[in-house]
C-alpha cells in the first residue's frame, strides 16, 4: 500500500499537468492516456501475468502492487489468479518484482521494463504477489 501511495500522486500530478497544458493551449476534450488495471488488456504502464504460455489465455493486468493474488479475480473470466501464471509481459517503465508467496514471501524474481517471456520453472504457476519499484 505504501508503494501505491507513492505512485498515485505522481500519476495525478502528470494528469494534472497534462490538463493544465491542454487548458493553456485552449484544447477541449483532450484525453490523457491512463492505464485501467484489471480490465483484461495490457495497457501501457501495466505488468501482466497470463494463465497460458506465450502471453495467451487469461490476463491479470496490474498497474499497482498487489500483496496477495488470493484476493484477486481474473478480469473478464473470474476465478482466482493465485499460482496460475505461465507467462508475463512488463509493459511498464518500472521494474516489477514477483514472489511465490503473498506479502513478498517465498522466492523472489524481477522483470525489467519491456520484457515478455514464459515463466521459468521456479515461478511457473507459483506467483502470489507482485510489486513495482520506481
Ligand atoms: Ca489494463
Amino acid at each position: 500500500m505504501l508503494a501505491n501511495r507513492h505512485r498515485l500522486p505522481h500519476r495525478l500530478i502528470t494528469a494534472l499537468l497534462a490538463l493544465a497544458t491542454a487548458a493553456v493551449l485552449g484544447l477541449t476534450g483532450a484525453a490523457t492516456a491512463t492505464a485501467t488495471e484489471l480490465n483484461g488488456t495490457t495497457d501501457n504502464g501495466e505488468f501482466s501475468l497470463y494463465s497460458g504460455p506465450d502471453t495467451t489465455a487469461m490476463v491479470l493486468d496490474l498497474y499497482t502492487s498487489k500483496d496477495n493474488f488470493g484476493y484477486l479475480s481474473w478480469p473478464v473470466y473470474g476465478g482466482n489468479p493465485n499460482d496460475r501464471n505461465e507467462s508475463y509481459w512488463n509493459n511498464d517503465s518500472y521494474t516489477w518484482h514477483v514472489y511465490t508467496d503473498a506479502n513478498r514471501g517465498g522466492r523472489h524474481g524481477w522483470v525489467s521494463p519491456g520484457v515478455m517471456s514464459n515463466a521459468s520453472s521456479t515461478f511457473r504457476r507459483q506467483v502470489s504477489s507482485a510489486y513495482y519499484t520506481g
